[in-house]
């Protein structure tokens, strides 16, 4: 069985998570305290020498790290993952955006608030903030012409960007200016076997 390596708040994991469900697969949750340092052992480093979740192990015991190669592995010869060459490049265009351009800002926020670190990093905010609000505005620009974000269908370009854009107002961000990115927000919630975030597999 396979094995997921998580904390139940991650929006990294959540992805991981969500996709198993809508994919049907069965997996065993390791949940991982990432407030307590669990991620930072010298037994964790040994499974991801960049001490993070989510990690998932195959019944072989190969590993995988990093939320979206994840998705991409489990996504393959299913239709979350187009064959089409142009259209597979254009998820991935939209899951290295996710990485770079909206989660070290959307999701970061969150953590902040939700930890209690907002205050130690209040120099910081206002431009995490902007960064954050840039991301929505690609977003909402896309998805006014585009019921999703690739190929008019839902595919793990949608399952990486909407774990963290749903739960962006935790991070203090306002969704209300972008009409277009809540129907999106709507049309993914409801997909077949979506889940929420606090769902643990369980
Ligand atoms: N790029 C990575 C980011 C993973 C990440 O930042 N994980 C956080 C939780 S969301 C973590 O494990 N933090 C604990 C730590 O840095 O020690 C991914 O997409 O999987």
């Amino acid at each position: 069985m396979l094995r997921l390596y998580d904390y139940l708040e991650s929006g990294n994991g959540y992805k991981v998570r969500l996709l198993l469900h809508q994919l049907g697969i069965a997996f065993e949750r390791v949940e991982v305290d990432i407030l307590a340092g669990e991620t930072r052992t010298p037994e964790f480093l040994r499974l991801n020498p960049n001490g993070r979740i989510p990690l998932l192990e195959l019944p072989d015991g190969s590993r995988l790290a990093e939320s979206n190669a994840i998705l991409a592995y489990l996504a393959e010869g299913t239709p979350y993952l187009p064959d089409d060459r142009l259209a597979r490049a254009q998820v991935l265009q939209w899951m290295f955006f996710e990485q770079y351009s909206h989660e070290p800002f959307i999701a970061v926020l969150r953590f902040w608030t939700f930890a209690g670190r907002l205050e130690a990093n209040r120099a910081a905010v206002p431009e995490k903030r902007e960064r954050g609000t840039a991301a929505l505005r690609v977003m909402e620009q896309h998805l006014s012409e585009h019921p999703f974000f690739v190929g008019g269908a839902y595919t793990i370009a949608d399952v990486a960007l909407y774990a963290y854009t749903h739960v962006a107002d935790e991070g203090g961000f306002d969704l209300s200016p972008f009409p277009a990115l809540c129907a999106w927000l709507e049309r993914v919630r409801g997909q077949p076997g979506n889940v929420p975030i606090t769902w643990s597999g369980a």
